[in-house]
């Protein structure tokens, strides 16, 4: 066996570099500051990202602005995909899928929560006030309440409406963008920030794919599938099929790629890209993703046309659309 002294006394310098302790490569921080930002999916995207710019100009954290920004669409009765008034699973059930994720690497979920309103703040308890990132179902209700989060229910009348038109056929065939049209549908919101110091956060909250299987849980809240940030790099979170974002991991996959010194526009065409290259299933469904790196460069990039994003920066917020690969 190879002797640890010896094949040490035969390295070169060079080599003896590697034998270190791993260190992850910090992101280079050049280039034009433009801080802060804001950037979320869809056009919900816009009164959320003014709610979370209010928020960072009140002098709140970046971790409250992202918050704040999803509350939005959450409280919203007629967003029929996020929240109160989300379309339900095929048995008439609104489970909710959320995520949140600060600065310093903390990050709290919930998965299949029913009856609350603003699943993104129960994450947030999970972070703060307990030792777990995930709870799910009856648990994570159960934890919401004791910690005074009320109980209501979240199938509006034209939600209910929509799940009995659909039961008549009950044909289950997720559609690309369907939730962007006509204007009432929306679909998950992702918003991320950059504060005026640099600091990251993201939030993404959704009732997931409307008349989805009873359990069925997405992408939203898995740490790395929809939604990741790392304060030295960026950050990125997705919508669409979450099935296929599951599948490469693509909310961490996008800061990885920026880690590695891609654009935040770059790092979102490859990660669609390798969805193209693994699923054959890609040219079905829908994904888009957003992100934004330390110094306020956004990117956004989407499998098919018909994503739009909304972008807070230099005292303007506006709706984009976003390039798509088909
Ligand atoms: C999910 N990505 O549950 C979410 C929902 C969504 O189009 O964005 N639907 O898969």
């Amino acid at each position: 066996m190879l002797n640890r002294r010896k094949f040490i006394g035969g390295a070169t310098a060079a080599g003896l570099v590697s034998l270190l302790p791993l260190k992850l490569k910090s992101f280079p921080v050049s280039g034009k500051k433009d801080l802060p930002v804001i950037i979320s999916t869809w056009n919900h995207g816009i009164g959320a990202n003014e709610a979370a710019m209010k928020t960072l100009e009140n002098g709140g954290s970046v971790l409250d602005a992202v918050e704040h920004g999803v509350w939005v669409p959450e409280g919203d009765p007629n967003n029929m995909s996020v929240g109160l008034g989300g379309l339900p699973d095929r048995d008439g059930f609104v489970t909710l899928d959320a995520s949140i994720m600060g600065p310093d690497g903390n990050a709290g979920s919930v998965a299949f929560l029913q009856h609350i309103v603003h699943p993104v703040s129960v994450a947030r308890k999970v972070m703060e006030d307990t030792p777990h990132e995930l709870m799910v179902g009856e648990g994570a209700l159960q934890f919401a309440l004791k910690m005074g989060f009320k109980k209501e229910n979240l199938l509006t009348p034209q939600a209910e409406k929509a799940w009995k038109n659909w039961l008549k056929k009950a044909k289950y065939e997720p559609q690309i963008n369907w939730e962007n049209e006509p204007n009432k549908y929306h679909d998950t919101i992702g918003l991320l920030a950059v504060d005026k110091n640099g600091d990251i956060a993201g939030a993404c909250t959704t009732s997931g794919l409307a008349f989805k299987m009873h359990g069925r849980v997405g992408d939203s809240p898995i740490i790395g599938a929809g939604l990741y940030v790392d304060n030295e790099v960026g950050a990125a979170t997705s919508t669409g099929m979450g099935e296929l974002v599951l599948k490469t991991l693509g909310s961490f996959l996008v800061v990885e790629f920026m880690r590695n010194g891609k654009t935040p526009q770059e790092a979102c065409e490859a990660a669609v890209k390798r969805i193209v290259e693994k699923l054959p299933d890609n040219k079905k469904y829908q994904v888009g993703y957003i992100a934004v790196n330390k110094n306020g460069e956004t990117g956004a990039y989407s499998l098919q046309k018909g994503f739009n994003y909304a972008l807070y920066q230099g005292g303007e917020n506006k709706l984009i659309d976003s390039k798509s690969y088909y």
